[in-house]
C-alpha cells in the first residue's frame, strides 16, 4: 500500500507542469535561452512577434515555457500571459545600461500584478561574455532586488551562447518546487 502511494505521488509529482514566462526587453536573449534549454545549442533567432512556447523537461521537472516578444509595442501584451504562472524568467542584456530603468519599471509592475502574487522570479543577467557587461551584483543593486520581500527571487549571471549559468537558474527553480 505504502509503495503504491509513493508510486502515485511520484506519478503526480513528475507529471506536474509548471508554467514559466520568459520576458525582457527586445534583444535580451530570451529566445536564445529558450532554445538552448530545448536543444542545448545556439539557434539563429529573429525578433519574436507574439510568443514561442516549448515544453522543457529537466531532471523530471516539466516546464511549459512561454517566450514573449520584448519589443516596446508588445510589452502591453505580457500581462495576458500571467494567469497561472509559477515562474517568471526576466532576461536582461547586461550591457544594455541605458534601458535598465525600463526593465526595472516592468519588474515592479509584474510584482504588483494580482496574477503573479505567487510567482517566483528568476533574473538572468545575460551576455556576460561581452567585455564591460554589468555583473549580477551591479544589476541587483540597480534593480534594488534586496527590497523585494513579496516574492522569491534570484539573479543569475549567464551567457546564452555558451550556456554558462543557465543550468544554475533551473536548479534554483527546482529548489523552489522541492
Ligand atoms: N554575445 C551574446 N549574444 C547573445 C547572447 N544571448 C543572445 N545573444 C544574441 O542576442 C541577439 C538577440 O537574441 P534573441 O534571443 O533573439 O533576443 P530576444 O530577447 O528573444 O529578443 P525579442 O524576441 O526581440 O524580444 C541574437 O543575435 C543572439 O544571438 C549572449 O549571451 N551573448
Ligand atoms: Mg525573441
Amino acid at each position: 500500500m505504502g509503495l503504491l502511494v509513493t508510486k502515485l505521488l511520484h506519478l503526480f509529482w513528475f507529471n506536474k507542469e509548471y508554467k514559466v514566462i520568459i520576458v525582457g526587453l527586445d534583444n535580451a536573449g530570451k529566445t536564445t535561452i529558450l532554445y538552448h534549454f530545448l536543444t542545448g545549442e545556439v539557434v539563429h533567432t529573429s525578433p519574436t512577434i507574439g510568443s514561442n512556447v516549448e515544453e522543457i523537461v529537466w531532471k523530471n521537472f516539466h516546464f511549459v515555457m512561454w517566450d514573449i516578444g520584448g519589443q516596446e509595442s508588445l510589452r502591453s501584451s505580457w500581462a495576458s500571459y500571467y494567469n497561472q504562472t509559477q515562474f517568471v524568467i526576466i532576461v536582461i542584456d547586461s550591457n544594455d545600461r541605458t534601458r535598465l530603468s525600463i526593465i526595472k519599471d516592468q519588474l515592479y509592475k509584474m510584482l504588483a500584478h494580482e496574477d503573479l502574487t505567487k510567482a517566483s522570479i528568476l533574473i538572468y543577467a545575460n551576455k556576460q561574455d561581452i567585455k564591460g557587461a554589468m555583473s549580477a551584483a551591479e544589476i541587483s543593486n540597480e534593480l534594488n532586488l534586496t527590497s523585494i520581500k513579496s516574492h522569491r527571487w534570484q539573479i543569475q549571471a549567464c551567457c546564452a551562447l555558451t550556456g554558462e549559468g543557465l543550468q544554475k537558474g533551473l536548479e534554483w527553480m527546482a529548489s523552489c518546487i522541492s
